[in-house]
């Protein structure tokens, strides 16, 4: 049967800051364990963090599974509110299935208190569930942009999958029914399930009822309309010019229209693939390495 849950109630929800705004005096963690991806997104370049979750502009250093273990150690001697572990990155978590699980069985090990969470574009995701039930993954994010393959084969040049590398409407249709089904199996099996949109004025945004509606449907809980963070190797997809992110009232537009079928989280802080602390700091941590990284 599927377990049904409602934002407030929950006490995994209450205490992990993105799923609740209520949460914020709870910190995470994000350990850059996850270099490799399986999709190309057009408006990732690879030489920042993961877009899905990540604001481009800094590189995360990538860890090994056990210089991570070492850092959620030190970190948790100085923050006892850290509550919250997450793989976000800097590429996609479950395409690095086995230094993923090998940190959250790590850490998990040194801490059962925590909440363990990771972030991924969905294509790896269904084969994952079971594994990530067993270890106690109980907070999930799926990015998924669009239900609309024709967007989709505009969205992703090319995906990974059973080792070989597919492109156009085949890749567009095979990642969204993964993305779709990946998610109806992790809600069924319990597990909280919010989903990322990139919103891209003139090409996601246009369809993003239908897109909530089908997530709300798999039993995703939440849903993140994270602005496009527009740079200068944006010019060239969709034959557009120059791809921009949203300005806030179209933002607040497409969260109007998503509220209709999903609850909006709206606080998200597209945080680093190694961000710490709690979501409000991060922010200015965040405005400050972009600053000393545009420096050098
Ligand atoms: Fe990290 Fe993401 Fe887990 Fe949160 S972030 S893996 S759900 S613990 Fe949070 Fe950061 Fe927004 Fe992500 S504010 S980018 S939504
Ligand atoms: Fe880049 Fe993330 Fe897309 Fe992979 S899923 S191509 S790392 S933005």
């Amino acid at each position: 049967p599927t377990t049904q849950h409602t934002l407030a109630d929950d006490e995994r929800i209450k205490t992990h800051p993105c799923y609740s705004k209520d949460a914020h005096q709870y910190a995470r963690l994000h350990l850059p364990v996850a270099p490799a991806c399986n999709i190309q997104c057009n408006y990732c370049n690879r030489k920042f963090d993961c877009s899905n979750e990540s604001r481009p502009g800094v590189v995360s250093r990538v860890m090994s599974p056990l210089q991570a273990i070492e850092r959620f150690k030190k970190v948790k001697a100085r923050m006892p509110e850290l509550k919250v572990v997450g793989i976000a990155g800097p590429g996609d978590a479950l395409a690095n299935p086995n230094a993923t699980f090998t940190t959250l069985k790590g850490v998990s090990a040194l801490d059962s208190d925590l909440h363990l969470c990771i972030s991924t574009n969905g294509l790896a995701l269904p084969e994952h569930v079971d594994e990530l039930t067993r270890l106690g993954v109980n907070h999930l994010t799926v990015t998924i942009n669009t239900v609309r393959p024709e967007i989709a084969a505009d969205l992703y040049p090319w995906i990974y999958f059973k080792n070989r590398r597919l492109f156009g409407m085949e890749a567009a249709e095979i990642l969204i029914n993964r993305q779709l089904n990946g998610l109806e199996i992790a809600a069924k099996a319990g597990m909280l399930v919010k989903v990322n949109t990139v919103l891209i004025p003139g090409v996601t945004d246009r369809h993003v009822e239908a897109l909530s509606t089908e997530i709300k449907k798999r039993g995703a809980l939440l849903h993140n309309l994270m602005p496009l963070i527009s740079e200068p190797s944006h010019g060239t997809f969709f034959g557009m010019h120059h791809v921009m992110g949203p300005s806030a009232s179209e933002l607040e537009y497409a969260r109007t229209r998503s509220a209709i079928s999903m609850p909006q989280m709206s606080h998200c802080k597209q945080c680093r693939a190694d961000a710490e602390g709690r979501l409000e700091e991060q922010s200015d941590q965040q405005v400050n390495a972009v600053t000393v990284e545009n420096q050098v």
